[in-house]
């Protein structure tokens, strides 16, 4: 399902306009949600990924650009995603701390303001075992005073310090702590979410969650959080968002392979604009030249104005090269043969 594909209903979309959020069932596929629970469960831990994995580990990728979760980013931003970052909530039975009530602009101011997060469960969770929660209507309360989460015993306490730049090349820091905004009980929501659904929630919504009070069920869930390409996300570390690539999904849908897609640089820019517009359709065609033959040509090294936005190989070992940017027209005319 490419991203130009709608996966939540209307009904969804104004469930979302008026909370500020809505839970979705089913946006994973049981293998996918094994997959990534197998690759977590092997991958070394060496490296910390911090909130970067989407740049790092091809299943991490995989969720952040899989066509139901940033195609219902596309969908609610109503324009093309890119990933700020993406987190790893893995919440052990008997008491693993939450993370406190918060609006997540508090964490990742941006500007214009069109942060928003896909939050998707990869366990059963509910109330029992520190599910997520939601305060319905928030997003349109503005930002609200917070201050730093105050019980260890239900949630994370902690204080970084952080390089901010605006879009100007201004540069300061800042000291974020973890916040907490107080709210009256009555008004929060314990949700259920089912392991492969998801809650997409904007920026300005207050949600968290608390301790894992269950036995032995671990609460696991991975989160993405998206702005509309061009918004400027001040905190440096997380500043060089990742557009999704629409194309890239479609040859990811293949659960037990996924194929990396190599970027090559042009030798002359054989391409022009389009403008900001997602991609809303996919040509795919046979070329009668051999494979390296070809990538001289699509990348302008010859003396032909022609070029591509992706050259899939044949063989296993040539794989897929990206040529021109999504966000570009690549120049592909002339007699075939
Ligand atoms: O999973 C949780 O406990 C909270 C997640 C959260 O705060 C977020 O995804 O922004």
């Amino acid at each position: 399902m490419p991203l130009s594909n709608r996966p939540l209903t209307p009904a969804q979309v104004r469930y979302y306009e008026e909370f500020g959020y809505v839970a979705v069932e089913g946006l994973l596929a049981e293998e996918e949600v094994a997959a990534f629970l197998r690759h977590e469960a092997e991958r070394p831990k060496d490296t910390p990924y911090n909130l970067h994995g989407h740049c790092l580990d091809e299943r991490y990728r995989y969720l952040a650009a899989h066509p139901a979760v940033a195609g219902g980013a596309q969908q609610l931003l109503q324009g093309p995603p890119a990933v700020v970052q993406t987190m790893l909530l893995d919440k052990s039975p008997a008491g693993g701390q939450g993370i406190a009530l918060h609006q997540d602009c508090h964490y990742l101011p941006n500007e214009p303001n069109t942060l928003m997060a896909c939050w998707l469960a990869l366990t059963e969770t509910d109330r029992g075992n520190g599910g997520l929660c939601v305060v319905p209507g928030s997003h349109r309360l503005g930002l609200q005073a917070a201050h730093k989460a105050k019980d260890p015993g239900e949630h994370a306490v902690w204080e970084n310090r952080h390089a901010m730049r605006d879009r100007q090349g201004r540069e300061w820091q800042e000291t974020l702590v973890s916040f907490e905004i107080d709210v009256d009980p009555e008004r929060i929501r314990y949700l259920t979410v089912p392991r492969g659904g998801g809650v997409f929630f904007t920026g300005m919504t207050i949600h968290g969650s608390y301790a894992n009070r269950s036995e032995n069920r671990p609460r696991i869930a991975f989160a993405v959080h998206y702005v509309h390409r061009g918004t400027w996300v001040l905190r440096e570390d997380v500043q060089d968002t990742m557009p999704v690539l629409s194309l890239w999904c479609v040859f990811n849908r293949e659960d037990t392979m996924l194929y990396p897609v190599q970027k090559v640089n042009m030798k002359q820019p054989y391409f022009g604009s389009r403008g900001d517009l997602p991609v809303s359709l996919v040509v795919v065609h046979y070329t009668a030249g051999r494979e390296q033959g070809d990538l001289e040509v699509l990348r302008g090294g010859m003396d032909r104005l022609v070029s591509v936005h992706y050259l899939v190989g044949r063989h296993d070992g040539f794989g897929i090269k990206a040529l021109v940017l999504e966000s570009k027209a690549a120049w592909h005319a002339g007699k075939s043969q």
